[in-house]
């Protein structure tokens, strides 16, 4: 209300990490009807830039899933089905049949889960993937393993693409793809498996089987790309190149290839234009505080500029208070003074913010920070909401619903307490906020909700009605009513239509881009809207690409912060199987199980070296270890193992949790159990997306203590 008072609502700040489909209340919703531009989800301290590359070439900004039963070879880039990525539990479910059917090649620093299954494991070195990428590339148009029925072929059938030479535009005939000969003009006719080599650390003749083997198996081969080689400062570029390999061998959309989501049918909340008043509406006209938009932060998702968020970066824009202080803030099932790297400027950023608020179950290094807690529902057992995944080809909205009684007294983040703070505000003088949400009314009986509990069971009726509504029916399963869709809990869609984007991108052409008209018209207009060239654009968000090339998946020099000479190691950063994003560090399972994840150990926390580099340093199994970057150091336990490369250091991320509960610290708020491995990465960024980057980006040194 002080806020509202003075003309200051824009300070206000809704920070969200982990969510449910009910998110737009609290998140949208209540930001806009209060009067501020502050919504600010975790999106790219997440994966953002994986979603990069398949946007920039065929139109599609989302995860993807692939048709692994059907796939013939599956080439991974840092990612890893077992462990991470997307959707863990069905691809662990059918990788042995996977196994038995497909050849699995996977390009990780680090022999994985899935490395460890794969038939072709190739240790790249840290941030070349883009080399890699472009090399395949090279070989499958040289070899003349590219899909001809999607890709089309020379208008005389004769195969031009010779190494070193270039090709005249007007001889190819593409059908469903645009720019394959001015790709290959511009970058692939010179990037051989020797010229990859070098650059990637892996043998020539592996590079030449891999993708002749790639090749053979079109159109059922998928490239799948993961966090790996996109998370990364010039990562934008990488992610487009992997990603362009599915439409040179026809697996984009295709059967055993790589698929965007199923259709589902579920509704939006009530429009909250009407409930928005001048000094609302002038409120969210604010620049936003993570300053995307500007010249070095385009975030340009979905091809617009500034759309995209740069999570990470509003620990700066709240620090340095540019483009303004932030005086409230609520941040909900988010823990950034722990999940965002460099998060001591999260931790300062925080105590800077007069009145914060944390919802959460349990007690956070970002509870730490905030004035009040409010306690919320457990997620899976006691909130009304709903999630969507696929994975196999189909999509399913799932519902969750309160299956437990609470024990204590404590309320549902994204329904119940945006209600009840709407309800107060009500009674000081301001109801536009309860007033919009009663008009969430029970689509079963047309009644208003009176309380909180009514309100999220309604939302939630509300926005999944064309599911369980045969009145509304729109395709997938059909239920006869709320009653039965909330007794079975789940809706699938129909089955995936294979090839019906073919043609019909959402790309400015329509077409599976190689020439990317849809990034070039992105960036062009993001230059317009600073009044410069591309090219500045390329120079201000840390990318090498000049001209033409800036346009097309390309390979891009790593960009890793420190000195080799100071810090011999790359450091590498991943996920274990039993992470649930940064919040299993207090089950006593994460510990107990902690050695499925390869090279890990029970009850510790370590970094995993090389033997070679560990002996030179005179470093045994077990020792207690510090690690530093040029931004940061930790301490954990130092394991010799030959799963990464000779100059690498892989760590996992999940420990290091100084205040989450008696077993995740090993004292609450003072002394963490292991290392936070965001405490040794650099705050740095894919700019266009607006991602944070975790790999490639730091070098480290590593001391016995
Ligand atoms: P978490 O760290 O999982 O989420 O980062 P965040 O979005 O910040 O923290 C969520 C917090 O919510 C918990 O700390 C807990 O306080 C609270 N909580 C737990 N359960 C519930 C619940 O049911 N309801 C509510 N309201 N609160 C709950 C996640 C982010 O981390 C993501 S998505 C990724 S992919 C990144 N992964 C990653 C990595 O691989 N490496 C490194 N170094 N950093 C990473 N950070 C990123």
């Amino acid at each position: 209300m002080e806020l509202r008072d003075n003309d200051e609502t824009h300070k206000y700040m809704l920070m969200r990490g982990r969510y449910s489909y009910l998110r737009d209340i609290l998140y949208d919703r209540m930001t806009k009807i209060i009067g501020s531009p502050n919504n600010i989800s975790h999106s790219s301290i997440c994966a953002e830039a994986e979603k990069f590359g398949p946007y920039y070439t065929e139109g599609y900004w989302g995860y993807r899933q692939y048709d692994v039963l059907k796939a013939h070879y599956i080439l991974l880039w840092g990612a890893d089905p077992l462990a991470a990525n997307r959707q863990v539990s069905y691809y662990s479910k059918v990788w042995g049949d996977v196994v038995g059917k497909a050849t699995i090649a996977i390009v990780e620093p680090r022999l994985s889960a899935s490395a460890g299954k794969a038939d072709e494991w190739l240790p790249i070195i840290p941030g070349q993937d883009g080399a890699l990428a472009v090399a395949i590339a090279h070989i499958l148009l040289v070899q003349g393993l590219w899909y001809r029925p999607f890709v089309g072929d020379f208008t005389d059938g004769v195969n031009r693409f010779v190494p070193g030479k270039t090709v005249d535009e007007s001889g190819f005939e593409e059908i469903y793809t645009h720019g394959v000969v001015r790709w290959w003009n511009l970058e692939l006719k010179d990037k051989t498996a020797e010229w990859a080599a070098d650059i990637t650390g892996l043998p020539a003749e592996q590079i030449q089987r891999v993708a002749e083997g790639y090749g053979n198996a079109a159109p059922h081969a998928i490239s799948w790309v993961g966090g790996g080689p996109c998370m990364q400062v010039r990562g934008g570029y990488s992610s487009m190149a992997c990603h362009a390999l599915n439409g040179l061998v026809g697996a984009a959309d295709n059967v055993g290839g790589t698929l965007v989501s199923n259709k589902e049918y579920t509704g939006k909340f009530p429009a909250p234009d009407e409930f928005m008043d001048e000094i609302a509406k002038k409120g969210k006209k604010h620049e936003k505080i993570d300053q995307r938009g500007r010249l070095h932060l385009p975030a340009i998702k979905s091809g617009k500029p500034g759309s995209g968020v740069v999570t990470n970066n509003a620990a700066d824009g709240i620090l340095n208070e540019d483009p303004y202080d932030i005086k409230v803030a609520i941040g909900y099932m988010n823990n950034f003074s722990f999940s965002a790297p460099q998060p001591e400027r999260w931790e300062r950023a925080l105590s800077k913010i007069p009145f914060l608020v944390h919802i959460t179950t349990n007690a956070s290094e970002f509870s730490w920070f905030s004035d009040i807690v409010l306690p919320d529902t457990h997620h899976m057992f006691e909130k009304w909401g709903y999630v969507k995944s696929i994975g196999n080809g189909y999509r399913h909205v799932t519902l969750m619903q309160p299956i437990v009684k609470n024990v204590w007294d404590y309320k549902i983040d994204e329904t119940e307490i945006p209600w009840l703070i709407a309800e107060k505000l009500a009674q000081k003088g301001f109801d536009n906020l309860l007033r919009h949400f009663q008009t969430y009314q029970d689509p079963e009986t047309g009644k208003a909700p009176a309380d909180e509990k009514e309100f999220a069971l309604y939302a939630l009726k509300l926005v999944t009605q064309n599911l369980w509504d045969p009145s509304q029916y729109k395709g997938g399963d059909k239920f006869s009513g709320w009653e039965e869709f909330s007794k079975i809990g789940v809706w699938n869609s129909d089955p995936y239509p294979f090839r019906k984007r073919w043609g019909n991108m959402k790309t400015k052409t329509g077409m599976f881009e190689f020439y990317s008209e849809t990034l070039k018209a992105a960036l062009q207009s993001h230059a317009a809207n600073h009044g410069v060239t591309v090219n500045e654009v390329m120079k201000a968000t840390n990318y090498l690409a000049r001209g033409e090339t800036a346009f097309i998946p390309h390979y891009e020099e790593p960009f890793t912060l420190g000195d080799e000479k100071e810090y011999p190691f790359v450091h590498v950063d991943h996920k274990s199987r039993l992470n649930r994003e940064g919040r299993s560090a207090n089950c006593t399972w994460y510990y107990d199980f902690k050695d499925l994840d390869p090279g890990e150990e029970l009850w510790a926390d370590v970094a995993k070296i090389n033997p070679i580099d560990a002996r030179k340093l005179g470093i045994e199994s077990g020792d207690r270890i510090k690690i530093t970057s040029p931004t940061g150091s930790l301490i954990c336990t130092a394991k010799h193992w030959e799963g990464v490369r000779p100059g690498t250091v892989a760590k996992c991320f999940g420990q290091g949790h100084w205040a989450y509960g008696r077993l995740a610290s090993e004292e609450f708020g003072k002394k963490p159990r292991g290392g936070n491995n965001n405490d040794i990465i650099p705050a740095q960024y894919e700019a266009l997306s607006g991602s944070s980057a975790y790999y490639g980006v730091t070098r480290i040194k590593i001391v016995k203590i």
